[in-house]
């Protein structure tokens, strides 16, 4: 029997941070802008915005001859406008119908390079971890809405392939740059590069990610924000905040760890933006002058009576957070890449790879003598696992006349109940109306944990999440989108959802609870009272339901009329969610659980989507090909000369 403990086996896991700020990160973008203003054309060049004070980043649009910029503190919803309003030609702003068009940008280029490294970002040395550019978290990858982006991925890392994964990006037609390892492509050997190329069609901030099993635990995350309009104003914008759950060790040691004890590891502290504080008990009452040397908290500068952008990501492993700042109230304008009329509140509820962009006051109640209020972030009841002490007020909003003491501010009043923001108050600007559709358009899915899987999964005596028919588990050689070209008869049909018409709307119920004389459950599992944060690829979808009770075909509620739309979306627990996407992205696309551990354990399932209509261009083919050429080479030679072999290579689901 599985009790409530066995749950937490799977739930914990690590982040990773450094001491360096990842805005610190010049040099890596290596864009085509004409920074000269006397190269100035006919066509819009400007600083986004919303870019922070000081940042030098434009946005430049040569296709648009006879445009000008049209957004500022007073008219933040407008993006570009025809300099003649007679010409005809169509505005950009925030009601522009994004999926469907969008303005034409530039080029710009960045280079990744993933190296080890050790950090201290808690004040504690955690000498496994992985970086980009040597800084953590990753550099700020920017661009402007309508942009296309290529990064240059090289893999410095001596027992580890990567793969990088764009959150929340479409990838419109280009599945192969999706990065995930044993679904789109393999992954980049040791020593080995990779170039991805997107479009930017959304616009809001992301982060990028690894997604070579639990490698972004260790540090490969960074934010990634497409300049656009937003759906009300504000004056200034500061630079992405990154939260996180943290563990001093490798989340590969946490993992192996985890398979030996069959139990959940803690995780030790909260990082913002890579710093944090861990409070070792005993330490502090042993000798205080022992104590590790946590860095600065992060800290926002304000001037009173401005409207400042926030742009909040939580990319942890194991952990919501309810974010708030004391004495100030948030008012949320966007979630994910969608942006939603605005609604205020005194907290936000941000679950692991979700995004808010929120605007502050910057006119506190009560007001503090000292001018100084702490930034909070609370780890939601019941969606966390820490050890005994962990401190949450991680970091500070100062006011002029600046002093350098402590906030001794009180917490805004407000819920930790685990849960999404509420659910009527994320209305999208452009709508969408979700048809009611067939039952065969329908699949239904179970999140259980189970025991019934076949061989070669390891260790053979492990309970693991599963979403359909059992565990997912991938093999890193094999990608689907390979698999598929070449040979659809190993495709293991029973792990996926498998569309074939185009332009179909599909919905999936996914239950965290026995739904009564359900025949496409799996059978042999368990339901347990664990909330799941669901993230698809290849779509923002719509949130036709969220519910904490078990699903009742006769009482649900169920709306179509401009439902929530996100690309991450809380499972309660025990209850349900039904999301709905359109048929219009041909490839594989992943759709798993977030928590680092649930990933690995198996919560996840591919989509197929028309996999008849992927067009992977030639040359894009022939890389796909080489990166698995070296991986192999990698894998069969390198890796036995190089890495220690007394356990299992993969010993997880691959992602
Ligand atoms: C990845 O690297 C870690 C060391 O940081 C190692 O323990 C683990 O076995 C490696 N795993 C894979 C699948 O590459
Ligand atoms: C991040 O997401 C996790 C999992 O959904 C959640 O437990 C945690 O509270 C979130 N953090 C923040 C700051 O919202
Ligand atoms: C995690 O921390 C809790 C609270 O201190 C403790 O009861 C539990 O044993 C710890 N779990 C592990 C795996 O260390
Ligand atoms: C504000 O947050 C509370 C939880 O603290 C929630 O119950 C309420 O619905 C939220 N208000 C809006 C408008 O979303
Ligand atoms: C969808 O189906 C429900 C139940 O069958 C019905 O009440 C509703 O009117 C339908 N909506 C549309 C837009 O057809
Ligand atoms: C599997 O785990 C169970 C429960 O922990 C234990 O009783 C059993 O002996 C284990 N079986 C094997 C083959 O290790
Ligand atoms: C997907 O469904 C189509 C139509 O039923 C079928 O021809 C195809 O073999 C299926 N593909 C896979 C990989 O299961
Ligand atoms: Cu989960």
């Amino acid at each position: 029997m599985l009790g409530f403990e066995r749950i937490w086996t799977y739930l914990l896991y690590v982040f990773s941070v450094g001491t360096v700020s990842p805005f610190d990160a010049h040099g890596t973008v290596q864009s085509p802008l004409l920074q000269d203003s006397s190269q100035l054309k006919d066509y819009p060049i400007f600083l986004p915005p919303n870019a922070p004070e000081g940042s030098g980043f434009l946005c430049q649009y040569p296709g648009l001859t006879g445009y000008e910029s049209c957004g500022n503190p007073k008219d933040q919803g407008c993006w570009l406008r025809p300099k003649d309003p007679k010409s005809g030609l169509k505005e950009y702003n925030i009601h522009t119908d994004y999926e469907n068009d969008y303005p034409k940008g530039v080029l710009r280029k960045y280079t990744l390079d993933v190296t080890r490294k050790t950090l201290f970002p808690d004040g504690c040395k955690n000498d496994q971890c992985k970086v980009f550019n040597d800084v953590y978290p990753g550099p700020w990858i920017r661009a402007c809405w309508g942009d296309d982006i290529e990064v240059t991925v090289t893999n410095h890392l001596d027992c580890n392939g990567t793969t990088i994964h764009w959150h929340g990006i479409r990838q419109l037609n280009t599945v192969e740059n999706d990065g995930v390892n044993a679904v789109t492509q393999c992954p980049v050997a040791p020593g080995d590069s990779l170039t991805y190329k997107f479009k930017a069609m959304q616009y809001g901030t992301s982060w990028y990610h690894s997604h070579y099993s639990l490698q972004y635990a260790d540090g490969m995350a960074g934010p990634l924000t497409i300049h656009g309009p937003s759906s009300a104003n504000y004056d200034l914008s500061k630079e992405p905040i990154l939260m996180t759950d943290w563990n001093q060790r490798s989340a590969f040691e946490d993992w192996s760890w985890t398979l030996e004890h069959n139990t959940r590891p803690n995780m030790t502290s909260i990082l913002l933006n890579g710093k944090g504080s861990y409070i070792p008990l005993t330490m502090l009452l042993l000798n205080p002058a022992n104590n590790p040397q946590p860095p600065e908290p992060h800290t926002l500068f304000f001037k009173k009576g401005l409207r400042y952008l926030l742009r909040l990501i939580n990319t942890s492993v194991d952990t919501t957070f309810v974010f708030s700042i004391d004495g100030h109230k948030l008012t949320v304008i966007q979630s994910d890449f969608v942006p939603i009329k605005p609604y205020t509140n005194t907290s936000v509820l941000i679950g692991i790879g979700q995004r808010y962009h929120v605007i502050v006051e910057a006119s506190p109640s009560p007001e503090e003598r000292s001018g100084n209020y702490w930034i909070r972030t609370i780890p939601a009841d019941g969606c966390s696992s820490f050890k005994a002490k962990y401190t949450t007020q991680t970091g500070i909003v100062r006011y002029e006349p600046l002093s350098k003491v402590n906030p001794t501010s009180k917490q805004n009043q407000f819920d930790t109940k685990c849960s999404d923001e509420t659910y009527s108050s994320l209305k999208p600007v452009v709508p969408w109306t979700v048809p009611n559709i067939t039952l065969s358009q329908n699949h239904e899915f179970g999140v259980e944990l189970t025991t019934t899987f076949p061989p070669p999964y390891y260790p053979s005596n492990f309970s693991r999440w599963e979403l359909h028919k059992g565990p997912m588990w991938l093999d890193f050689s094999r990608p689907t989108i390979l698999n598929l070209a070449e040979d659809p008869s190993k495709w293991t049909a029973e792990l996926s959802v498998n569309t074939t018409s185009r332009d179909q709307w599909v919905e999936l119920l996914i239950s965290a609870a026995e739904i009564p004389d359900d025949p496409d459950l799996p059978v042999g599992g368990q339901f347990l009272p664990v909330s799941h944060p669901i993230h698809l690829h290849g779509h923002d979808f719509a949130l036709l339901a969220q519910s904490e009770i078990p699903y009742n075909p006769s009482t649900a509620v169920i709306k179509r009329d401009n439902p929530p739309r996100r690309d991450v979306a809380l499972l309660p627990s025990g209850g349900y969610i039904i999301i709905a996407f359109k048929t219009d992205n041909p490839g594989v696309w992943l759709i798993h659980c977030h928590i680092a551990w649930h990933a690995s354990s198996g919560l996840a399932m591919q989509v197929l989507e028309n996999v008849r209509d992927i067009a992977v261009p030639p040359q894009a083919l022939q890389t796909l090909h080489q990166t698995c050429k070296k991986w192999n080479n990698w894998f069969n030679d390198g890796r036995l000369k190089n890495c220690a072999t007394w356990h299992p290579f993969q010993d997880d689901s691959g992602v």
